[in-house]
């Protein structure tokens, strides 16, 4: 796994010099930087260290007006190389580096103070000091301070194997530790009959050629037709180091610095994220202090990896202020979306006048919006900022979403009991238990008679809905899982499409009961009335239309149609009689049975639609499904 160490330090302190004296690699590859003297753009170069390995380094500019590109070079690498003149000592840029290195998180460092041919010994020792006071009031505490001389060479040895110490370290740290492959472009040009080629560090694991990646924001798949590392065409890169990669088919006005290409299904790309802050450290005295937390409508610049966006920090009720080292939460919403995963460190500059904010890490790169966000609490983003491993993590994210969908990373990592699958979702059990709760509820109110199992389902789904940003068809479905449980469970019963207690026999109460037999009895006739006129008359309620009906002892054939089961099987052995004889007209139907031209119609209807007849022009004819003269054990002859 390659480590790669990114420089700092003020300008003209001698960075790319002492790269250049360390690899014979000129990191100021530009024609303006050369003709300057000054560091631009970020640059790059490696060293092959005495036992083989190779460091790759990320050579960035000192120049107060390209912080920006900085953190560009700052945004991913393992360690760092502090670089301090030991004729200028500290200065401006020093400072404020070390700053955003703080804010970063960065911990690994090797610090030389260059030029010791300018100066003498006293002086060096002197800005050690200096440096030393100064670094261990950061992230980077203890690092070693060399003097060397990139002119003379003094102390280069020393450095070298300081850096191999260094590499050791990040290694240890964890640097380049195994995951999915995601690599930030600093920069993107186009090579003449090549296409589109991109460079960046490479996080995780290897990346291979021709492996099936996403470009985020955006989401546009893309293979790497060619990979080099270091001008070396490679099968695979990586883990960890440069790597450049050749686009098949992306235009290049469709990649920028800042675009990651990763298959990490982690990595979204956003424009509202749940982040913890932590104010900037102050080494400059003569810089304001950052009043912790920041205030709510605080305009930033965000730097994260290799990409930058102009944001607002929205302050809301359920921030959390007083975290373990000085960290607070807050939303932080962005003009343009970015490539984001959770756990990323980053850092928050002020536009104007341009100096470090505050350095941050990513708590969920897609909080949850609408009502679950107002329902979420303070308690479940605290639980969030405090988790330390994955479990617990994905743990406090569902807490707060409330659900998440299956294909979420977090789903994986969740703790056995931490949550209920229902649908395609996951649901934090709480709100899966208030849906069963609120679903037991209404049928305990509806006593005997249970309910319809597609009304319960809509109203359960309205309680996870309540506690969880879902589609009204995924909330519906989800409850609809929910509800299969709880009667698998046997906590409910059902009886056809009726949910019900389950110590109830599910029916019709004695007095629907008895409504059910009049109706059925009004309805026994070729020419029956109305089906709601002859239910209002027999004082039957719907339930007990829909019971007579699902219980086959009536048959409806229309809204307001319908015979008794008895009366409809009399009029169909009629209407198949005859014909079976000759084509069955409405008319001749009207007349066999004695109703009107509304009945016939109604019934040929039905017995088309059943297949028991079929229309031909000169009428009805047995259809497929007739049962056939002799054989039929419904008596029909
Ligand atoms: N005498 C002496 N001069 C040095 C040494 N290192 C660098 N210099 C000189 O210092 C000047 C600045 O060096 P650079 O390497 O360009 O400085 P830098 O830190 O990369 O500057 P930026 O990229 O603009 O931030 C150059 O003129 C170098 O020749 C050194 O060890 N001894
Ligand atoms: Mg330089």
């Amino acid at each position: 796994m390659t480590v790669v160490v990114g420089t700092a330090g003020h300008i003209d302190h001698g960075k790319t010099t002492l790269l250049r004296a360390l690899t014979g690699i000129d990191a100021d590859r530009l024609p303006e930087e050369r003709r300057r003297g000054m560091t631009i753009e970020v640059g790059y170069a490696h060293l092959t260290l005495a036992d083989g390995d190779v460091l790759d380094f990320v050579d960035v500019p000192g120049h107060d007006r390209l912080v920006g590109n900085m953190l560009v070079g700052a945004g991913e690498i393992d360690a760092v190389l502090l670089v301090v003149a030991a004729d200028d000592g500290p200065r401006a840029q020093t400072l404020e580096h070390l700053e955003l290195l703080d804010a970063l998180g960065l911990v690994q460092a090797v610090v030389a103070v260059t030029k010791a041919d300018l100066v003498p010994a006293e002086r060096v020792a002197a800005v050690v000091d200096q440096v030393r006071t100064l670094v261990d009031r950061t992230t980077l505490a203890g690092a070693p301070i060399l003097s060397v001389s990139a002119t003379t060479g003094a102390g280069l040895d020393d450095l070298r194997a300081a850096l191999a110490e260094l590499r050791d370290r990040a290694r240890r740290d964890g640097a380049g530790a195994p995951g999915p492959a995601r690599l930030a472009v600093d920069r993107v040009f186009a090579v003449k009959g090549r296409g589109t080629v991109v460079t960046g560090t490479l996080r995780g694991g290897p990346l291979e050629r021709n492996a099936p990646l996403r470009l985020e924001p955006g989401g546009s798949g893309v293979r790497p037709r060619e990979l080099q590392v270091r001008g070396i065409a490679v099968q695979r890169g990586g883990p960890g180091g440069r790597l450049a990669a050749n686009l098949a088919g992306v235009d290049r006005a469709a990649v920028g610095r800042g675009t990651t290409l990763t298959a990490d299904p982690a990595v979204v790309a956003t424009d509202r994220l749940l982040v913890a802050l932590r104010p900037s450290l102050r080494l400059d005295a003569t810089r304001p202090t950052v009043r912790a937390p920041l205030a709510g409508g605080t305009v930033v610049r965000l730097h994260l990896g290799t990409a930058q966006a102009a944001g607002v920090i929205r302050r809301g009720s359920r921030d959390v202020d007083g975290l373990p080292g000085g960290e607070f939460t807050t939303i932080l919403r962005l003009e343009v979306p970015v490539a984001a995963a959770p756990g990323d460190r980053f850092v928050l500059r002020r536009p104007s006048p341009a100096q470090p904010l505050a350095g941050g890490r990513i708590l969920d790169p897609r909080p949850p919006t609408g009502v679950a966000w107002r329902h979420a609490s303070g308690a479940d983003v605290e639980a969030l900022a405090m988790a330390t491993s994955p479990a617990e993590r994905a743990a406090a994210r569902l807490a707060l979403h409330g659900a998440l969908p299956l294909h979420d990373p977090d789903v994986a990592a969740l703790p056995p009991g931490a949550a209920v699958r229902a649908g395609g979702i996951v649901l934090v059990p709480a709100l899966a238990a208030a849906a069963v709760a609120d679903v037991r509820a209404a049928v305990a109110a509806a006593a005997d008679d249970g309910v319809p199992l597609a009304e319960l389902r809509v109203r359960a789904g309205r309680v996870l809905r309540r506690g969880a940003s879902l589609a009204p068809q995924v909330a519906n479905d989800a409850a609809g899982t929910l509800l299969d449980s709880a009667v698998a469970a046997g906590e409910l019963a059902r009886t056809g499409e009726l949910v019900h207690r389950r110590d109830r026999a599910v029916g019709p109460a004695p007095a629907v009961l008895a409504a059910m037999d009049r109706l059925e009895r009004a309805l026994e006739m070729p020419a029956p009335p109305g089906l709601l006129a002859a239910a209002h008359a027999a004082a039957c309620p719907p339930e007990g239309v829909h019971a007579l009906e699902s219980a086959g002892r009536i048959v409806r054939v229309d809204h307001d149609l319908a015979w008794s089961a008895a009366a409809f099987a009399d009029l169909q052995v009629t209407a198949l009689r005859l014909a079976a004889d000759r084509p069955l007209t409405p008319a001749a139907l009207r007349d066999a049975t004695g109703t009107s031209r509304k009945y016939v119609t109604a019934l040929l209807e039905d017995l088309g639609r059943q297949g028991i007849l079929t229309r031909t022009p000169a009428g009805h004819v047995p259809g497929p499904r007739a049962p056939r003269a002799g054989t039929s054990g419904d008596g029909i002859h």
